[in-house]
């Protein structure tokens, strides 16, 4: 039976013709080898130049084109314009970077099957769209399920792997612009003459992309490298070791964008240890940079557990410094005010600033949404973001990056999307996450409509699944300690901060669950503007997403349903595990359509998906269940795990795919 279907598979993929395929060329499939007509009016043709010409002859097939860089009011630095000039395209642009976009844009549309319009004229949203790595200098990646790190710092500089270059190509095809190398957990090496050799290696390679490169720097670096006694910001010779150091790299590279820095956080050294504030430490860094056009992207992830709310705490630090930072310091802020959970409302600074820059940091990286092992397409939370936090009051937007050594760079074939969807917004927040999906599929697979419309409605629906099966209705941080990929509500590490475990945030009793964070509690709605400050503060107006987020709901209150909160919760939960079995079926519907390499690792990867989806279930609502002392309503599922056997697992984060099977 087995062998009949092996033959099967081989049979229908040698008759449509698609071979196996390792995913690493990302959704820059198009052949190569066309020898397009492509001309420039350019005297002095630049290395970018040269790649916009390169990547029309080899894969564009239509008109001739011409390509010319010219000013245009119309245009911002790195826009383009297109339009039809008798037989030929013209692409033109104030930059040669733009002219790189437009050929990228061209492209991108031939492989979508789309006709171009008489005239189209892009620009760039945000100035600075940047990924943020955090990888370490021993080449493990925190937070990163996808292979080791990139970056090969022991055979650098001497030795260059051509996946840098792969890698900048990949980002600038979809417009990213900028890359913080490291970790924001920063190794004082990276500043050290030795690393900065290196970083330099990096930059050339990435330059001609358009990608300017940054470093996570840590704030006792003139201690630990520089062999000073102090890290304060207010001491001479450690803003002397600053300036040194700045000058130092934008010799080696003289388009060094800047540092990103996080202080204070997690146990970070910073300004605090000198009882000097946030401002004061961005400030020296910011005034370092200064002349060279450098600047300091300033973390705003900051809290402690002395204070009553850790959702609070980043507005209640920062928003008292509004106006005192140089104005080459951005404040760089989380999505949501906790940190990264797969739901959360935004984060109250965003718009309470109003004399600081500050810049959107989101995560790419599925640290909080089932790591490699889960079909999670993120575009949609982040279009519900920008639906909140009006884009405008921003010029930059950050990634943390899911890249890493395996093969398709992102370890689950459709985490390409979440990279390519995060360059996209980034370059227009307003494009949908459907438009986004669409493109990727069919530039990632193909184009028929009986593969992209199902695939696309399953990628659609992802990331509402994952909240339903792991942290519906404002639930959060719920997660195991450490690893954050399966469920343990119960959690209690003795010794461990008690705002890094579960009970802290859901706060489940007799009498309901969730974080009374209204005026009747921590009273976190108070940050908000007033008409959402209202809104969410009375538990009946609160949108039901954020419920528990906001309010500690008793188990009986009447959710708009008219379900009791323990029975919407127990429907949430199943909703979540019915999605993650229906993508099971969507994809096996596929088979034809993909190539079998990419089918089967999906296929796997999804059945983990829909196992775990038990396991967050089952875990969740017998422990719930404790305090609330309901049934769960008869019509749905019963559980199949003993809550008692998961409180006993111990997951092994190096090979979980197995996790949610037999409990050793
Ligand atoms: C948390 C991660 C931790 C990061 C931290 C941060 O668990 O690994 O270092 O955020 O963003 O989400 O600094």
């Amino acid at each position: 039976m087995k062998k009949l279907f092996l033959v099967c598979i081989m049979v229908c993929a040698s008759v449509i013709g698609i071979k196996a395929d390792d995913g690493s060329r990302l959704w820059l499939k198009q052949q190569t080898g066309k020898n397009a007509q492509v001309s420039t009016t350019d005297k002095s043709v630049s290395p970018t130049l040269i790649l916009a010409i390169k990547e029309l002859q080899d894969a564009w097939s239509g008109e001739a084109i011409v390509l010319k860089k010219q000013k245009d009011k119309r245009l911002n630095k790195e826009g383009f314009l297109i339009r039809k000039n008798g037989e030929q395209l013209l692409v033109s642009s104030p930059s040669d970077v733009g002219l790189l976009y437009g050929a990228y844009y061209l492209l991108r549309q031939q492989a979508m099957g789309q006709p171009l319009l008489d005239e189209v004229i892009e620009n760039p949203f945000y100035d600075t769209r940047i990924l943020n790595h955090w990888d370490n200098l021993d080449g493990s990646v925190e937070r990163g399920y996808a292979g080791r790190s990139l970056w090969q710092w022991e055979e650098l500089p001497d030795t260059v792997s051509t996946r840098y270059e792969a890698y900048a190509r990949a980002n600038a095809s979809i417009g990213i612009n900028a890359t913080v190398l490291n970790n924001v957990n920063a190794s004082p090496e990276i500043l050290s003459a030795a690393y900065l050799q290196k970083v330099k290696t990096l930059a050339d390679i990435f330059r001609p992309y358009g990608i300017q490169v940054y470093l996570s720097v840590n704030f006792a670096s003139p201690m630990v490298i520089g062999g000073l006694s102090t890290a304060d910001s207010q001491n001479k010779e450690v803003n002397r070791w600053w300036k040194e150091k700045a000058k130092e790299i934008y010799q080696l590279i003289p388009d060094f964008g800047g540092f990103l820095v996080k202080a204070n956080s997690e146990g970070q050294p910073g300004p605090g240890d000198y009882n000097r504030t946030h401002a004061e430490g961005a400030n020296m860094l910011a005034d370092a940079l200064k002349p060279y056009g450098g600047k300091v992207m300033w973390r705003t992830f900051v809290y402690s557990p002395e204070d009553a709310d850790r959702a609070k705490q980043a507005y209640l630090e920062f928003y008292p410094l509004d106006g005192q930072f140089r104005n080459n310091v951005i404040l760089q802020v989380k999505n949501g005010p906790v940190d990264f959970q797969p739901r959360e409302p935004y984060t109250p600074l965003f718009g309470a600033m109003q004399h600081t820059e500050t810049m959107p940091e989101f995560q790419i990286t599925q640290e909080y949404l089932g790591h490699a092992n889960h079909l999670a397409y993120l575009a949609p939370m982040w279009e519900e973001f920008n639906g909140l936090v009006n884009p405008t009051s921003q010029k930059a937007l950050s990634g943390v990056a899911n890249i890493g050594t395996d093969a398709n760079w992102t370890g689950h074939p459709f985490g390409q999307a979440n990279w390519y969807a995060f360059g996209r917004l980034a370059w227009n927040p307003y494009l949908t996450s459907e438009m986004i999906a669409d493109e990727w599929l069919k530039q990632t697979f193909n184009t028929d409509s009986a593969f992209v419309d199902p695939v696309k409605e399953m990628m659609l629906e992802s990331r509402e699944a994952v909240v339903n099966y792991m942290m519906p209705l404002g639930l959060h941080h719920t997660f195991a300690f450490g690893h954050h990929y399966g469920p343990e509500p119960w959690c209690d590490v003795p010794g461990a901060r008690p705002d890094w475990l579960p009970t802290y945030y859901h706060r489940a009793d007799k009498e309901g669950l969730g974080f009374d964070r209204s005026s009747t509690g921590s009273n976190a709605t108070a940050q908000y503007p007033d008409s959402l400050a209202r809104l969410y503060d009375n538990i009946k107006t609160c949108p039901e997403e954020y419920i528990l987020w906001f309010h500690h709901v008793p188990w009986t209150h009447r959710m708009k349903s008219g379900k009791t909160l323990w029975e919407e919760l127990c429907y949430k939960f199943d909703e979540g595990v019915q999605q993650a079995r229906g993508f099971q079926q969507t994809w096996d519907k596929m088979q034809t359509y993909v190539d079998s390499e990419t089918f089967n690792d999906v296929q796997l990867r999804l059945k983990i998906q829909a196992l775990d989806a038990m396991w967050w279930r089952d875990a969740c609502l017998l422990y719930f269940q404790q305090f609330s002392e309901m049934p769960i309503p008869y019509e749905l599922e019963r559980p199949v795990y003993e809550l008692e056997e998961m409180k006993r697992f111990k997951l092994n984060i190096d090979n979980h795919e197995n996790a949610p099977h037999g409990f050793k």
